[in-house]
């Protein structure tokens, strides 16, 4: 199988990428925001307490998001692989999907890392906040994403570095520009 951790801070393409690669490696996509955002559209219990975390840019807690991603895992029948995006934000989110993936007898094969500089960042999620208007796509929360990104999710990074497993790919230029290259990592 070939599993796939798309990393990097928010606006870095994550969501946009993971669709190319999905549509040439069909793999099954796995996105923890996604699917966070499906239960707050459904008005779920989950989904109320998600949208006040998300709306000011922390995490949701581990075990919320290890029982999502365990749950869609446990019902694919026969992928090729995955793709996770956005997803471990966390080293305890990290060793957690080491465990599910061992007890379905694979692992992560690697994790694209990529690179954006933070106001193009800015740029990006203002952009969308502005078309799609999603409640975190404003200012305070996008710094707030940021932060937490720097503090809380780069020691995932290295969580993957160690393993030998990390590749880091420009993330700034034109979408195909950045999928090009993507595909030359994953080749
Ligand atoms: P996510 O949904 O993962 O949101 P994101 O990091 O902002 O990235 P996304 O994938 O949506 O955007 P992309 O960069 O593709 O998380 C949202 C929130 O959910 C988190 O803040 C957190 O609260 C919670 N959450 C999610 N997962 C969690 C976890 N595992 N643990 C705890 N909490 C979790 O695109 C951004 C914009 O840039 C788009 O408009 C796109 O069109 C544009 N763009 C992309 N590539 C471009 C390019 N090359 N040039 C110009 N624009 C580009």
């Amino acid at each position: 199988m070939l599993n796939i951790v798309l990393f990097g801070p928010p606006g870095s393409g994550k969501g946009t990428q993971a669709e190319k690669i999905i549509n040439k490696y069909k793999l099954m996509h796995l996105s923890t925001g996604d699917l966070l955002r499906a239960e707050i559209a459904n008005k779920t219990e989950l989904g109320l307490k998600a949208k006040s975390i998300m709306d000011k840019g922390e995490l949701v807690p581990d075990e919320v998001v290890v029982g999502m991603i365990e749950k869609r895992i446990g019902t694919d029948k026969k992928p090729k692989g995955f793709i996770f995006d956005g997803f471990p934000r966390t080293v305890a989110q990290a060793k957690a999907l080491d465990a599910v993936l061992a007890r379905k007898k694979t692992s992560i094969t690697l994790m694209i890392s990529l690179d954006v500089k933070r106001q193009e960042l800015i740029n990006r999620l203002l952009k969308r906040g502005i078309e799609q208007g999603r409640s975190d796509d404003n200012l305070q929360t996008i710094e707030n994403r940021i932060k937490v990104y720097e503090d809380q999710t780069t020691p995932v990074m290295n969580y993957y570095d160690q393993q030998g497993k990390a590749k880091y790919v420009d993330g700034m230029g034109t979408i195909g520009e950045i999928f090009t290259r993507i595909e030359k990592v994953i080749k």
